[in-house]
């Protein structure tokens, strides 16, 4: 069972105080359930070292490692799956090359690109940015949680809620249909990302818990 509760996103230049490996590796002590390898810059041959090092730590955890855009990465070191926006890779290519079990995510802003056909080839949707962030500095409109559960509403499939977020989000990003918060910075630039990963984690808990 996928569980993107408490789903980091790397990002190497809010990462390099402790390393990326290190700030994983904390995230892990802290409880996140997923991790995505995210970084725009790096190269297909830089990503690849990162994302063995990577499954390195994450082999033989529940938790699964997800590449952002990078199909030849993904498929180079295994990985378990891969995250797509609008504009990438087509689902169906990515789908074809990765495999049946691969875990798939697509990014998605408007109630509109739920009709997409390709969606019945993904396992969980990328839905914001809740909030403006400086993290995607070329972030669509934010939805708010309002525009997050009316997209949640209508989804076939899980979304994890993105964009702003940190653990005092849990409850709404609960309320409002999604099954988990994406995160940057609430984890990557926190002074101690072990326990900002689990005071996400428990906020998650406590919010599911209360409803
Ligand atoms: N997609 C939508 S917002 C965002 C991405 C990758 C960045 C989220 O970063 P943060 O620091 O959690 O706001
Ligand atoms: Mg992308």
């Amino acid at each position: 069972m996928l569980d993107f509760s408490v789903y980091l996103i790397t990002d190497a230049a809010l990462c390099a105080r402790l390393g990326l490996v290190e700030t994983v590796a904390a995230a892990l002590r802290g409880g996140v359930t997923a991790v995505q390898l995210r970084d725009k810059q790096a190269t297909d041959a830089e990503l690849i070292e990162q994302g063995r090092a990577l499954k390195g730590l994450l082999t033989g955890t529940s938790v699964p490692l997800i590449v952002n855009d990078r199909l030849e990465v993904a498929a180079a070191i295994d990985a378990d799956g891969l995250h797509l926006g609008q504009s990438d890779t087509s689902v169906a290519e990515a789908r074809d090359c990765l495999g049946a079990d691969a875990i798939l995510g697509l990014s998605l802003q408007t109630r509109e690109q739920l009709e997409a056909p390709e969606l019945s080839l993904v396992d969980y949707l990328g839905v914001g940015p809740v909030f403006a962030t400086v993290t995607k500095p070329d972030h669509s409109a934010p939805l708010g949680f309002d525009g997050l559960a009316a997209i949640c509403a209508m989804s076939p499939l899980p979304v994890v809620a993105i964009g702003g977020l940190s653990a005092e989000h849990a409850a709404p990003v609960w309320s409002a249909g999604s099954v988990g918060m994406a995160v940057v910075s609430a984890i990557c630039a926190a002074s101690d990302p072990e326990q900002a990963t689990r005071e996400i984690a428990e906020a998650f808990t406590i919010a599911r818990l209360g409803s």
